[in-house]
């Protein structure tokens, strides 16, 4: 190998994938044209990457939604529901999105990150067999383009512990029963490649940065022995990151195997005794120095030695990217209005690709060869070092407040406070937030963003549609209101814009799911809040209704979780710098007659760490910063938070931690697990969302009764919240209507039986 990169984005520098794909999932254009852009991009990726001076540029890393899709079309694992599809882009399309009749594949977060990829299902019978040639053609793409490219692939074994078990599999199957057919197919894949010119191919087992058992790393040792063992092969360059391999890598280090690609970010600890790694003398080695999930300029000095410790280690050494640049943005010199010390800070993919090139240079030439360019770097982070990222008062209050800043009463006190106080019905309906965003809202923003209409204008048309909610649920009888957020875009970027701390881009995006992106903010600094955020909005909001019209934030992890956040103190240092922030906000909602307050962490779970070791930290220091968040408040303000999944397990520790009054979560799908799960343990209200709003049917108000009438035989009426799942934001207006109307019905019924019986 040469000085490379584990992978890069894929949507475009201007999101051109998502729009050309859009576009033909809208009818507005034809499936050639998209295959026209998507070729563009790759060839632009491809000589981009081979013209800014790496040795070796990373291959099949376009995808037109997700490479586990991919990789399963590639092995032939397509579920039964989708077999009769010919046409390859509209099977692959079909699998991400569903189609009447064949639902979705399901979608789950890819490891730690914010990235989503979709679940193969896999049963005995699944036909794997070499499917789609995607990497060969595009191998063969490339070569046209002359850039020689190292195709990388999902490694075999971690293609199997994402997958789960397809509908109908036997009892006790499990997809690693698969490992030996599918390494055959791997096998034919790769002889393919190798027959078509390609000398090394990638296989990504992030798997194994996570927590493995036995049995998994010797259906490691096993498929690679024997992926090794192919007569006609490509090297085989196995990547693992978001971690350290641990005791996977003298595993690999056995294998006939020719690289390592190692994340020496999340797993520098892989390093210590790697001298004494039998095998590894005969292995080329990428040491991943350079942080492809985090926007932060490397220091160069610093990589440059980690990456030289494997000098005579290992049988060659290369530089490389901790993981692919799948997670950052494009191009940090598209950012035209970031604050200088700010860009001082950044590297985006592109900079990252010249600062491993750099560093390529300066472990094969010689630090004297690139002596000029690592001074500059130098001088760089000596001016980011020296500019001050302190708020000295926010610092000094998270002291005076110590351990001492949860200042609620008991869950039963709050309760019958809280009863007494606010006198709502039991089973009381409401919705989690945010209202259907129409046309014209997102035209006001933009409009308001461009400064096309001025700051008066803005407010007067966003008061006008959050009047136009609050009467609209007002008619649906609705008992706790929302003001239905149509100032926010996507509800992280909203509150970075306005704390202090952060910074926002104009063209960051990554990709999420899908066509799908994000634009996550840069936490940079100190956080605070210069003044209030949300206060004018509810208290208009709460001006026009006798109802209670719920404040609404976003808690301190889900801010983390999707932000890009500084790496030089603790994440939980910065979160209850956020949680702090949020604090004068709960304090200031309360203030304004507020009465109740939600404040939503849908992201606790997505956090949690890899291994099981880090996971109590990080619960600690979870709860520690929503408590924070929320502490400051009179027993009589309820405080709700909002969960958007229904798989508790590991985190139903923390939720009972939170020790909100009211905890709303998607159950739609689940609702008796999240009962069983939540229902016992926690002593307060609980809202399993009874509707899925990702569904556009209208669920009607005998479901909905029964729903709630289930629901009742494991929790009392006076602890029982009837609401949807999740926000109302993507749906139409029509079928929200109707819905909530159902919704409203249902809790009355079940009131009255639970009055006629009790
Ligand atoms: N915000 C952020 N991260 C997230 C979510 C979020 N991660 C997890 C989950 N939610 C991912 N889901 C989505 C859902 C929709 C969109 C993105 C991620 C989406 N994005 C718009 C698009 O691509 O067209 C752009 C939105 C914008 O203009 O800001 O629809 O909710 N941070
Ligand atoms: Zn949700």
């Amino acid at each position: 190998t040469a000085s490379t990169v584990l992978g890069y984005p894929r949507i475009g520098p201007d999101r051109e994938l998502k729009r050309a794909t859009e576009a033909f999932w809208a009818g507005r254009s034809s499936a050639s044209a998209l295959h026209e852009v998507a070729a563009g991009l790759r060839r632009e990726t491809w000589t981009g990457l081979r013209d800014a001076g790496l040795g070796q540029v990373p291959g099949n890393t376009f995808s037109f939604y997700d490479h586990v899709l991919d990789t399963a079309l590639a092995v032939g694992a397509v579920p039964a529901r989708f077999a009769g599809e010919t046409d390859h882009l509209e099977r692959l399309f079909a699998m991400a999105r569903g189609r009447p009749g064949a639902p979705a594949c399901e979608m789950t977060k890819w490891f730690d990150t914010n990235y989503h990829y979709l679940v193969p299902e896999l049963a005995p019978d699944t036909p794997l067999a070499p499917s789609s040639r995607k990497a060969l053609e595009e191998f063969r793409e490339a070569l046209r383009s002359d850039v020689l490219t190292r195709p990388v692939l999902v490694g075999p074994v971690t293609f199997l512990l994402l997958s789960k078990p397809a509908e109908g599999a036997p009892d006790g199957f499990r997809p690693l029963d698969l490992l030996g057919p599918l390494v055959e197919v791997y096998r034919d894949l790769l002889a393919e490649l190798a027959d078509a010119g390609a000398e090394w191919v990638q296989l990504d087992e992030p798997a194994f940065a996570a927590d493995r058992t036995e049995e998994e790393i010797a259906a490691l040792r096993k498929a690679y022995d024997r992926l090794s063992a192919a007569p006609r092969r490509p090297k085989l360059l196995v990547a693992s990151y978001f971690g350290e391999l641990g005791p996977a890598l003298p595993v690999l280090a056995s294998t006939g195997v020719e690289g390592l690609a190692l994340d020496l970010v999340a797993g520098r600890s892989d390093l210590d005794g790697i001298e004494s790694v039998e095998g590894i003398g005969r292995k080329q080695v990428l040491a991943g120095v350079v942080d492809g999930r985090n926007v932060w300029r490397t220091d160069m000095d610093d990589a440059l030695a980690t990456a030289s410790r494997l000098v005579g280690v290992a049988a060659r050494v290369e530089i490389s990217t901790s993981c692919s640049l799948l997670h950052v943005p494009y191009d940090l010199a598209a950012e035209q209005n970031l604050p200088a010390d700010v860009v001082d800070m950044l590297a985006f993919a592109r900079q990252k690709v010249d600062e491993v090139v750099l560093l390529g240079r300066a472990l094969h030439e010689g630090r004297a060869a690139v002596a000029a360019e690592f001074d500059t770097a130098r001088a760089t982070r000596e001016r980011v070092a020296a500019a001050s990222r302190r708020n000295e008062s926010v610092r000094s209050r998270l002291t005076a407040l110590g351990a001492d800043h949860y200042g609620r009463g008991a869950g039963d006190v709050r309760a019958k406070a809280q009863r007494e106080a606010l006198g709502l019905p039991d089973v009381p309906t409401t919705t989690i937030g945010s209202f259907p965003q129409t046309p014209e809202i997102r035209k006001d923003r933009a409009a308001h963003r461009s400064g096309r209409i001025d700051d008066a204008e803005y407010t007067g048309r966003m008061r006008r549609e959050i009047a136009r909610v609050i009467e609209l649920q007002e008619g649906i009888g609705l008992d706790v209101l929302v003001h239905g957020e149509p100032e926010r875009n996507d509800m992280v970027q909203y509150f970075a814009e306005n704390l202090d701390g952060f910074a926002t881009t104009e063209f960051g995006w990554v990709q999420s799911y899908g066509s799908r992106c994000v634009r996550p903010p840069i936490l940079h600094s100190d956080v605070s809040r210069p003044e209030p955020i949300t206060v004018e909005w509810a208290r208009y909001a709460q001006s026009l209704s006798t109802a209670y019209v719920k404040g609404m934030l976003t808690g301190p992890v889900t801010i983390l979780a999707w932000s890009f956040v500084r790496d030089d103190q603790p994440l939980g240092d910065t979160a209850r710098q956020v949680g702090l922030a949020l604090r004068d906000e709960v304090v200031d909602l309360e203030a304004s007659g507020i009465r109740i307050i939600q404040v939503d962490e849908p992201a606790l779970r997505e956090l949690l760490p890899l291994h099981e070791r880090d996971r109590q930290a990080y619960l600690d220091w979870a709860v520690d910063s929503f408590r924070m968040a929320v502490g400051g408040v009179a027993d009589t303000t309820q405080i709700h938070t909002h969960l958007c999944y229904s798989e508790f397990g590991e985190v139903v520790g923390a939720i009972d931690g939170l020790d909100a009054d009211v905890t709303t979560v998607e159950a739609a799908r689940s609702r008796m697990e999240v009962l069983a799960d939540l229902g016992p343990g926690v002593p307060r209200g609980l809202g399993p969302g009874v509707y899925d709003v990702h569904s556009p049917e209208v669920p009607g108000a005998d479901q909905l009764t029964d729903q709630l009438t289930e629901a009742l035989r494991h929790i009392g009426s006076e602890r029982l919240w009837a609401n949807p799942d999740c926000g109302l934001k993507t749906r139409g207006e029509t079928e929200t209507v109707e819905a909530l109307t159902h919704l409203v019905a249902a809790a009355r019924r079940v009131r009255e039986t639970t009055v006629g019986t009790g």
